[in-house]
């Protein structure tokens, strides 16, 4: 039991552990343990992967725990989602802990969660695991009413908390910091599981309601009227896109060569199998930040759906992949649409600024190449990054405009702490002061068009922004047009995708066109090598770097800050 964690987790030299000022080591008394995992889904998804995959090692290996999950669906209603009557759920449960996974932008609406658990239970343990505490570890920790923050992956982690709240394990919970009761505070290691087959595949059990899967909202984009299932089929990615908190994960993973995580292909096609006959899975949504992230396992794996799942599904990819090849023999296995970002128009700002080195006649040749393979085409894009203008805004909705993607996204962009662009940000002043009112939802989603940065007038000014905001939005609505094949009925019908956005409907909009997109360019490689395309972007990357590497530098004498030289770069 938990052998792969010693093996894995990265054990240092560490102080002897206090364990007499532990507070909850041994606190549990009772046979069965009670947990509580918990997330926040202020879009509406009642899955989160991290539960399913804790929930399923618990499930495992620790058959003396009950495991509950009561996440906090606002959008299903806001009154019984308040922190006072969430707190009063969880009194209902009679748990012995609860464990929250937190994204960071969720950190502000969740403090008032745990403030209010803390009033009512002080003695429920409150444990923090996800990306706010593995990057933002000590604004985490400081909350007052945290008791454990996981910095790493969860899995071993949430095992070793059980032990030691029953006292089954001497020392500390190792892969936690841990909240002494003289208030200092005891570290251990991150752990970094870089062997998915140790773990059991996730558990969706714990996501099911009284009438299984029918009332839960499992998927963002995919069709209703169908069971969507979102999985995975490995962890990680080899890019380092300045915004995004694989970046700073990658650059701190101690063993590289591990970092890029697939299952077995017949495994995961065996477990869709499982999935599809024990739930009646009507489409497969795969949330693998990067499909494509093994060309060896893409290959086998579409060999094997083909034959055996026979289920329409999309994924997440990178232009740079999607060549001919690869969208049509995606298309075979049952590919419905692929998701990809663009994040900006213009090409100079995306490579410098988001570290994304690709053209835009590779996007336009991904987009035409997944066309011509009748996959549909679902694209996200960033706005109100820092140092954008309002130009490179524009460029972003002409080059959706000239793709016409079947689906367009726009989010405005959020910094996340860690992050090569969010210490840039952080470096040129252009952090806001009060972070509580970010809008990280999509754009029209959250119907509000509210730069996430400061202001920079001379580049992009909040008018301007609202004014292209409203531009993307008419685009949307008069442009998103995805659509799904019924095989019972024959029918095509028009997808309702569970997005709740674009229908902003106070002012009426001029509906677009979509344009036809342009000829294509396909690149004529009959292969992808990934490692490759994902070499040249990692080049580009200095980890938290003072300014981007190719951005002009000044001259020495008269420094001027990044945002002078960039404003200069930019508005020459
Ligand atoms: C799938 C996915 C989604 C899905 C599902 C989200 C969900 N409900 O879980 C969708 C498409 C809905 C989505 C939406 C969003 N996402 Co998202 N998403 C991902 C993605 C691609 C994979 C996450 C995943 O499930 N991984 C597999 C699991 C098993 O691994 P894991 O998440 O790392 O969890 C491990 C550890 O973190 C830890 N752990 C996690 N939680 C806990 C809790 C406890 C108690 C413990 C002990 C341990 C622990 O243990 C886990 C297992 O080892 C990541 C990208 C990435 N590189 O990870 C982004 C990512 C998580 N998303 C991100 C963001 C910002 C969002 C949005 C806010 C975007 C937006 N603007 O709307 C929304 C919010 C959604 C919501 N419900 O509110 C950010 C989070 C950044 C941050 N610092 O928090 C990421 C990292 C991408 C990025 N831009 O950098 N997302
Ligand atoms: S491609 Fe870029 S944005 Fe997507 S997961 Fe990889 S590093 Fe993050």
């Amino acid at each position: 039991m938990n052998s792969k964690a010693d093996v894995i987790a990265m054990s240092t030299e560490r102080a002897p552990y206090p364990q007499a000022k532990s507070r909850w080591f041994g606190s549990v008394k009772r046979e069965r343990l009670r947990l509580v995992f918990a997330f926040y889904s202020p879009d509406g998804n009642e899955i989160a992967m991290p539960i399913a995959s804790m929930s399923a090692y618990l499930k495992r290996d620790f058959p003396w725990v009950d495991v509950i999950n009561e996440p906090i669906l606002i959008l299903r209603d806001e009154n019984k989602y308040s922190p006072e009557n969430y707190a009063k759920l969880i009194e209902e449960h009679d748990a012995d802990v609860i464990a929250f996974s937190v994204m960071s932008p969720h950190w502000y609406p969740m403090e008032p969660y745990f403030a209010e658990l803390k009033a009512r239970l002080p003695d429920l343990p409150i444990v923090i695991g996800g990306y706010q505490a593995m990057l933002s570890q000590q604004q985490t920790i400081e909350n007052p009413n945290v008791d454990y923050i996981c910095t790493g992956d969860g899995e071993y982690a949430i095992g070793n908390v059980v032990q030691h709240l029953k006292g089954t394990k001497d020392g500390p919970a190792d892969g936690l910091w841990e909240k002494l009761s003289d208030g200092e505070v005891y570290e251990t290691e991150a752990h970094q599981i870089g062997d998915l087959a140790a773990l059991p595949f996730p558990d969706y059990d714990v996501f099911a309601k009284a009438d299984g899967f029918k009332d839960v909202n499992s998927s963002i984009f995919g069709p209703k009227g169908k069971l969507v299932l979102p999985v995975m089929t490995g962890r990680g990615c080899p890019y380092r896109c300045t915004y995004c908190c694989n970046t700073p994960i990658l650059e701190g993973w101690k063993t590289k060569k591990t970092f890029l995580r697939k299952y077995d292909p017949q495994d995961m096609v065996d477990e869709l199998i499982r999935l599809r006959d024990k739930y009646g899975v009507g489409y497969f949504e795969f949330w693998d930040e990067l499909f494509l992230s093994n060309l060896k396992f893409v290959r086998a794996f579409f060999e094997l759906y083909k034959e055996q799942i026979r289920l329409p599904f999309s994924i997440n990819s990178r232009v740079e992949v999607m060549n001919e090849e690869f969208c049509k023999s995606a298309a075979e296995a049952g590919c419905h649409t692929i998701w990809f970002g663009i994040e900006s128009g213009d090409e100079e700002y995306r490579a410098k600024m988001l570290g994304r080195k690709m053209t835009n006649e590779q996007v336009i040749a991904a987009a035409e190449n997944c066309k011509k393979a009748g996959i549909n085409r679902l694209t996200f894009n960033i706005v109100g990054a820092p140092l954008e203008t309002a130009d490179n805004m524009r460029a972003t909705l002409a080059l959706n405009k000239t793709i016409a993607p079947e689906h367009f996204f726009f989010f405005p962009y959020i910094p996340l702490r860690g992050t090569p662009l969010y210490n840039i940000a952080k470096e040129e002043g252009l952090l806001l002061e009060n972070k509580k009112n970010m809008h990280y939802l999509s754009a029209a989603n959250d119907r509000q068009f509210t730069l996430n940065m400061k202001e920079c007038p001379e580049l992009l000014n909040a008018e301007e922004y609202d004014q292209i905001c409203r531009e993307m939005l008419a685009f949307q609505e008069a442009n998103n047009r995805l659509t799904y094949s019924d095989e019972e009925t024959g029918e095509t019908n028009p997808v309702t995708v569970e997005d709740k956005s674009f229908s902003l409907s106070e002012e009426p909009q001029e509906p677009q066109e979509p344009q036809e997109s342009r000829a294509p360019e396909t690149t004529g490689e009959s292969e992808v090598s990934v490692s490759e395309v994902a070499a040249a972007s990692v080049q580009e990357y200095t980890p938290a770097p003072a300014q981007p590497a190719d951005v002009p530098m000044p001259p020495p004498q008269a420094k001027p800050s990044l945002l002078q030289s960039v404003k200069g770069f930019f508005l020459s």
